[in-house]
């Protein structure tokens, strides 16, 4: 059975579905810590679970005779540099609690998403290599820096079973993202749809490393089907797909939404993401469990720009 905690989240709620699709809707069980997505509380087979808190963790795994568990609950970069201490204590508490059921044989498999946070100022910042300078400047950073540091140790020390991947920003229409930096380029297509406009809080030139939310499932899903041999890094694989700027998503968007007009008001987040790489190189993941994405830039724009049509009809 298939634990996933952060099911409400924008990645896991998209992730408990695509499980739900292959293992079947009563091996994956669905859990957070309240009901904030109401379609994934009330399809069933959830569970309250407050990822800080050992027991309330081990409980639903036991409950419910789980031997993997997918651990997408973490305070993301934005809202982690408003509240340090708080996103250090949700980060870093929950991964050592999955960590320590699967070295103590209660589960058998751990998936924990890390993130280009890891990487910072004095990263090289095109095609940025799997092994490299990292200096993360937040705490979201810095929590994932080390995590990926905790889940080699757990792997070489007590054989743990954990894989990762470096997610650059995520973009998806089911569920909203919840306090990143890279959320402008999500909110700026449901702007595009109800405003025709949309103020953007990082300024019209930086580029980041993006992915639709099919790749980032589709990689989640593969690397957790590879052979445990094929993984040869039990730190974190980069992982890329695209880059792309405000500008070339508003330009984007304009080939649909001709008057659509975008307003540059960068705040804090810009040296959040003037930290980050501006594209990833993923050859090891390539290479060790033939990643390759599929979504362009315009077949994003496409997709939520038709599916966010349809949303706010
Ligand atoms: C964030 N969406 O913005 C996350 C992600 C690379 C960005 O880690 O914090």
């Amino acid at each position: 059975k298939i634990l996933i905690i952060g099911a409400c989240g924008q990645i896991g709620s998209e992730l408990t579905f695509k499980l739900r699709e292959f293992h079947g809707h009563e091996n994956v069980v669905a859990s957070d810590i309240n009901y904030s997505n109401l379609e994934i509380a009330n399809a069933g087979n959830f569970e309250i679970v407050d990822a800080q808190d050992y027991n309330s963790v081990k409980t639903c795994i036991e409950k419910h005779n789980v031997d993997t568990v997918y651990l997408m609950a973490a305070m993301l970069s934005a809202t982690g540099e408003k509240h340090p201490i708080k996103a250090w204590d949700l980060n870093m508490s929950s991964l050592f609690h999955v960590l320590n059921l699967a070295k103590d044989k209660i589960i058998k498999r751990v998936f924990w998403p890390s993130s280009i946070a890891v990487f910072g100022p004095t990263t090289p910042t095109k095609y940025t290599p799997q092994y490299t300078t990292m200096e993360p400047t937040t705490v979201y950073g810095i929590t994932k820096q080390v995590g990926e540091r905790w889940c080699e140790y757990y792997f070489n020390k007590y054989n743990v079973d954990v894989r990762s991947i470096r997610y650059p920003g995520i973009i998806s229409w089911k569920t909203l993202p919840g306090g990143g930096t890279t959320d402008y380029a999500v909110e700026i297509y449901h702007k595009a749809i109800t405003d025709k406009a949309y103020e953007c809080f990082l300024k019209e030139d930086t580029k980041l490393p993006m992915m639709f939310m099919d790749d980032a499932i589709k990689a989640t899903v593969d690397i957790m089907n590879a052979n445990s041999s094929d993984i040869k890094i039990r730190s974190s694989y980069n992982l890329a797909a695209i880059s792309f700027t405000p500008k070339e998503v508003a330009d984007s968007i304009k080939e649909y939404i001709p008057d659509f007009e975008m307003i540059y008001n960068p705040d804090y987040r810009q040296d959040i993401a003037n930290s980050w790489p501006k594209s990833i190189n993923d050859s090891y993941a390539r290479q060790d469990w033939k990643w390759k994405h599929q979504f362009t830039l315009e077949d994003i724009t496409k997709e939520m720009l038709t599916q966010l049509r349809e949303k706010y009809k």
